[in-house]
């Protein structure tokens, strides 16, 4: 072992491959080792348990890829020695051997299993692009990977990450607007994670057009991935989200329903919009204000014509129980006495040739210049410019075009970003642009409103943009497939640690069929972001413009949503501090289970941890459901099924099959126009009978504001246990008291016609119930029913909200 490392060769331009090879010299640094030739240099460091980083570079100093990774290394106890021209790095989560004689790194878990291993091709470059090469496991899936498109399992798929605005986007196109560098794998002997921290255009390729290995490169930087090993998926996810970061709490209206399209204008429409949902008893929080809010869409301004008194026209529908989200797109109109531009141009905001000039394309406004979002003074002014918006009392922020779009869609390379004070090209910029673009109107919205939890939603982003903002899936067409593959988009950003997104319901570009939105409106109510948008000049495209057939369904689950809500907050509020998706596929619980990955059932994925959806076009009467392992309730009929079992499911429109797993517990309030709008102040607690146990962490707070920080919140944990045969709800931890005075708990696959509660026996009540209500009998004809599902005799027990531990014992399930 040598400590005189050589000087590394610089990079040579060269177009053919050239691997790092044998490397003579290593040495021990910092809970790691870095070794060298002539070649490159390589750096393994071991971050934490289950984490291991490995960096190849061609130059004397590692590239800073200063955005996503928020987490520095933790001490842990590991051992390095070596061994026959290896060296084993062993930690208690992984042992990684580093083969000197070629650069090989192995990784295999603390029994010996091999998880992932580097191609005897290894880490290599072809000019100043930078590849790792690796093997296939036997039966090796390949998950995540952010916002692509195609299967779950993206084995024989390749994909660029290279943020793109994509106008009405093909259900297999690639690259789209946002793009998050890490994967899993996951095959018989373990799961593993691969983060790679590079923001340059970079290439996964699982095995498309090759049988040897998958791959993932850069077209410039570091080779630099974070290696993640813990026992299941989910632990690999917070795992990553630990590592770069997790959504914070959002605000309870955000949960609500919101309403957009491109776009809603003059005043009078949005107020009819408005009170078009109140009238019509059709729950919303949430109107969207798109471009044509603006000026000649000068960001930061209101079309004088179109809104004469923003603040009145949002004061107005506070009181109606609405909030006002308002679109903002980067782009700066070039116009001399445009204030923003004359700032921007002042000030040394934008971005700019290597000539000093700025860069100037066109968008919406006309020619623009572009704020540079990686400058933090350009980030702060944008922020102190949202005054404007703040100061008419809107409370959302809509990040837009941020990829940056713009008309000819071809940025030149050449521009160049402040990377916050390590200038680079738009070649390392561009990915990472429009999730500074959401940090900025993050902080924006912080800083004209400290007291309030902003709700930004962005288009573009990188890893870690979970941080500042929501997602959406952009511009996607009403069609059947695009449904569904919005579902699969959604689960992939979970998978990727984006937990709070949504597709455009009903489908941007293009109409929905009247089914179509109906069955649109019943998916997006078990999606966490639940927005419905539509493109200029398509039909209207609201709860109650296809019929009143497709109202009353979309009311329906609009309502069911409502009812969740206590649910939904619980596990948002679960996802900002473990990072786990609140959608989520099935391959995070059941990732050994081939069937979940079967084209068929690919799509199904568990909402909130209870709620198995099936999605399903709306064309069909009748579906082919997958239920793994575990025991599973339809949920409209508490039709039982057992897990590991395909069943025949009809769905008819009004129904979208949603099954509870065994053992789960959620809770729900009464119907509410709006998350502002007061409940009756009973907190319904669903109990469903199963082998596994289950348990579900109530949560509460204010709904807006951070004193949920300081303790103003009422949390309860709530769990079931078979063998037991118990309920048991813990004493509320907080200060906060909690927003309901009655509880109403609701025993589903129970034989139970008493409980025992404080020693005494309880007598249950019994109730039909239902999830959804009846639709209206439309078709008067004889031989026409409208089929309505209900839950007979259901049993349930009413108590005062216990305010301390109380135990329920006794429940008797009957399967
Ligand atoms: O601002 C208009 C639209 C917006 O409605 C949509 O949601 C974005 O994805 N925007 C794109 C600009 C261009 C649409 C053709």
């Amino acid at each position: 072992m040598s400590q005189n490392l050589p000087e590394p060769a610089s990079p040579q331009p060269n177009s053919r491959y050239i691997s790092i090879g044998n490397l003579v010299n290593w040495k021990q640094v910092d809970q790691g080792i870095i070794a060298q030739n002539e070649i490159a240099q390589i750096k393994i460091t071991v971050v934490k348990d289950g984490m291991v980083r490995v960096q190849s570079s061609r130059n004397e100093s590692f590239d800073s890829n200063p955005y996503s990774v928020i987490s520095g290394t933790e001490t842990v106890d590991l051992s390095i020695e070596e061994i026959d021209q290896k060296i084993h790095i062993k930690s208690t989560l992984i042992h990684l051997q580093f083969d000197l004689s070629n650069g090989v790194c192995s990784f295999f878990d603390s029994k010996g299993n091999l998880l992932n291993k580097d191609d005897s091709l290894g880490i290599s470059w072809i000019g100043t692009e930078v590849t790792c090469y690796k093997e296939i496991q036997p039966n090796e899936k390949f998950i995540g990977l952010g916002e692509k498109t195609g299967n779950l399992n993206r084995f024989g798929s390749a994909y660029v990450n290279w943020n793109t605005d994509y106008f009405a986007y093909g259900i297999a196109d690639d690259p789209l607007y946002m793009s998050i560098p890490f994967y899993i794998g996951t095959h018989t002997k373990g799961s593993y994670g691969i983060y790679f921290d590079n923001s340059h255009k970079t290439v996964f390729n699982f095995g498309a057009s090759t049988d040897r290995f998958v791959y993932f490169n850069a077209e410039d930087g570091d080779m630099d991935y974070y290696f993640i090993h813990a026992p299941s998926v989910a632990e690999i996810i917070s795992s990553y989200t630990s590592l770069t970061g997790r959504m914070k709490m959002p605000p309870k209206w955000a949960l609500g329903f919101q309403q957009c399209r491109y776009s809603y204008y003059p005043d009078k429409e949005v107020f009819a919009l408005a009170n078009t949902f109140r009238d019509k008893d059709i729950p919303a929080d949430v109107i969207y204000l798109d471009i044509h809010h603006m000026s000649h869409y000068k960001v930061f301004t209101f079309d004088g014509k179109k809104f004469p008194d923003p603040k009145s026209m949002i004061a107005r529908l506070k009181e109606l129980g609405f909030r006002v989200v308002v679109i903002m797109d980067p782009g700066i109109k070039k116009e001399p006495g445009y204030l923003p531009y004359e700032e921007g141009k002042s000030e040394d905001l934008f971005v700019k040739y290597p000539d000093g000039k700025d860069y100037i394309a066109q968008v919406w406004p006309g020619w623009c210049a572009f704020p540079d979002f990686t400058k933090e003074k350009t980030r702060t002014w944008w922020g102190e410019k949202m005054e404007f918006y703040a100061q008419t009392g809107v409370d959302g922020y809509w990040a837009d075009m941020n990829e940056p779009a713009s008309w000819g869609q071809f940025t030149p390379n050449l521009i160049e970003f402040d990377v916050d004070g390590n200038p680079a090209s738009h070649r390392k910029a561009r990915n990472v642009y429009g999730m500074q673009m959401a940090r900025a109107a993050q902080e924006g919205a912080l800083l004209q409103n400290p007291e309030k939890r902003p709700f930004v939603l962005t288009r573009s982003g990188f890893a870690g943009v979970q941080r500042f903002a929501a997602a959406w899936t952009g511009d996607n067409q009403s069609t059947e497939h695009h449904m569904l593959a919005g579902v699969r988009l959604i689960n992939s950003l979970g998978l990727s640690g984006i937990s709070f997104s949504g597709f455009d319901v009903g489908g941007f570009a293009g109409e929905a069929s009247k089914s179509l939105f109906a069955r649109w409106m019943s998916i997006g109510a078990f999606t966490p972001l639940y927005r419905a948008h539509s493109m200029i000049n398509s039909k209207d495209a609201e709860p109650w413009a296809f019929g009143e057939e497709v109202e009353e369904i979309s009311r329906n689950y609009l309502k069911l949503r409502y009812k969740l809500l206590p649910t939904i907050y619980s596990k948002m509020q679960e996802s900002t501090q473990n990072g786990l998706p609140v959608s989520s596929s099935l391959a995070i619980s059941f990732a050994q289970d081939e069937r979940i990955y079967a084209s068929a059932f690919q799509n199904q994925y568990l909402f909130c941890d209870t709620f198995l959806v099936a999605p399903v076009e709306s064309t069909k009467a009748i579906t082919k459901v997958y239920l793994p392992e575990s025991s599973w309730y339809y949920l409209f009929t508490d039709e039982f099924h057992s897990g590991k079992n395909t069943i025949y499911q009809d769905c008819p429109l009004a129904y979208l099959p949603v099954y509870v797993k065994g053992g789960s517990i959620f809770t729900c309030q009464s119907d509410l126009p709006h998350t502002g709008a007061p409940h009756d102040g009973i907190l319904q607690v669903h109990v469903y009978a199963g082998k596994e146990n289950g348990s579900f962490n109530h949560y509460e707070d204010d709904g807006e504001s951070w004193d949920f920080e300081k303790g103003q919140f009422h949390k309860r944990m709530l769990s079931y246990d078979s063998m037991q045969e118990t309920l048991t709800m813990d004493t509320p931890t907080g200060e906060y008291p909690g927003d309901f005075s009655e509880m109403k708990i609701y025993f589903h696959g129970f034989a139970n016609e008493t409980v025992e509660l404080a020693g005494r026996q309880e007598k249950l009540k019994f109730e039909n119930f239902s999830f959804l209500g009846r639709l209206s009998e439309f078709d008067p004809l004889p031989d026409h029913e409208t089929r309505f599902f209900e839950i007979k005799a259901l049993p349930y027990l009413s108590i005062k909200y216990p305010d301390k531990k109380l135990i329920i014992k006794g429940l008797k399930s009957i399967n």
